[in-house]
C-alpha cells in the first residue's frame, strides 16, 4: 500500500470561493503582529489625509489607501503566509501577482454602502466562470456589531446582469435579495479571509466610537489586468531583502525613491455615499 502525502491542496477553500465566494482562516498572526499592523495603517492614514488625493473617499467617515509594500512592516509575512500563498496558487495559479497592498478605514459615522462589487465582472468570469483574482483581508481590531462589520452576500460572484450600474451595483430593487443573502463578519485580530472581490457586498453603519481598518491585499492571475488601476512600486533595496519566492510574485517597478501614491482605485458609486 502507497500512502498519499499530506500537502494540504486548498481544496476547501477552491470550493468556498466557487460557493459562497468568501472564506477564512482564524488565528493566522498574533495580536502583536496585528497590533504592528494597525500602527503602520494608522501611520499611512495621517500621511495620506496630510496630502491631495492621498485617501480616496468610499462615503461619510470612509477613506481607503492604497500603499506601498515596504510602509507595512508585516507585509512579506503577510504574502509568505502558507494559506495566503496557498490559496493564491490553488486559485489563481502558479505566477499570481499581488497588484495592490492597501486598507479600508470606516469611522464612526460611516453608513451602510450601496451593495456593490469593486470591479466589473471580467469575460474570464462571465464566460468561463474563472475567478482572475482574489481581496486578502486583515483586520486590525476585534470586529464587533457596533462598528459596522463588513457584510457579503454569499454566491453573488456570479451574478451578471446588465442592469448593474457600472457593471458594479446591483439596482435599489434587488437590494431585499443580497439582504436575505447576506452574512455579516466578525473578524478577530489575528484573522485573514480572502473573497472575490465580484462577491457582492458592503461596509454598513458605524455606531461605535472606534475605526475598524482592514487591510486589502490583492492579487491577480495572470492577464487580469488590474495592476493598471494601481500605483504599487519598491525600492532596489527591499526588492534585494525579498525571497526570489516572493520578489516572482511582485512585478511592479523597482525604484530608487518611492512616490506617494495618489488613489487611483476611485469607486464613483461609493465616494458620495
Ligand atoms: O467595510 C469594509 O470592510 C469594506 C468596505 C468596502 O467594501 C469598500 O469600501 O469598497
Amino acid at each position: 500500500m502507497t500512502s498519499t502525502p499530506s500537502v494540504p491542496d486548498f481544496a476547501a477553500e477552491v470550493e468556498a470561493l466557487r460557493t459562497d465566494g468568501i472564506t477564512g482562516l482564524r488565528g493566522a498572526f498574533s495580536r502583536e503582529w496585528v497590533a504592528q499592523l494597525g500602527e503602520d495603517v494608522e501611520a499611512a492614514f495621517a500621511e495620506a489625509r496630510g496630502r491631495e488625493g492621498g485617501a480616496v473617499g468610499r462615503g461619510p467617515q470612509r477613506w481607503y489607501v492604497e500603499v506601498h509594500p515596504e510602509q507595512i512592516r508585516g507585509f512579506l509575512d503577510l504574502v509568505d503566509h502558507d494559506w495566503v500563498r496557498g490559496v493564491s496558487e490553488a486559485v489563481l495559479g502558479p505566477d499570481s501577482e499581488i497588484v495592490e497592498i492597501g486598507f479600508d478605514i470606516p469611522f464612526p459615522g460611516a453608513r451602510d454602502q450601496p451593495w456593490h462589487r469593486d470591479f466589473p465582472m471580467p469575460e474570464e468570469t462571465r464566460v468561463e466562470r474563472r475567478l482572475t483574482s482574489l481581496a486578502f483581508n486583515v483586520t486590525t481590531v476585534d470586529t464587533v456589531d457596533e462598528m459596522g462589520p463588513f457584510e457579503i452576500a454569499p454566491g453573488t460572484q456570479w451574478d451578471d446582469s446588465p442592469t448593474f450600474d457600472h457593471g458594479m451595483f446591483p439596482p435599489k430593487e434587488e437590494y431585499g435579495r443580497y439582504e436575505g443573502l447576506a452574512q455579516r463578519k466578525y473578524p478577530q485580530m489575528g484573522d485573514i479571509s480572502v473573497r472575490s472581490a465580484l462577491t457582492i457586498h458592503r461596509g454598513t453603519t458605524n455606531r461605535s466610537h472606534l475605526s475598524r481598518p482592514v487591510v486589502v491585499l490583492g492579487v491577480d492571475a495572470p492577464g487580469a489586468g488590474n495592476a493598471e488601476h494601481h500605483d504599487l512600486a519598491m525600492t532596489h533595496g527591499y526588492a534585494q531583502r525579498l525571497p526570489e519566492r516572493v520578489r516572482a510574485h511582485l512585478r511592479c517597478p523597482v525604484v530608487d525613491e518611492l512616490t506617494p501614491i495618489t488613489q487611483k482605485h476611485t469607486i464613483e458609486g461609493l465616494v458620495m455615499g
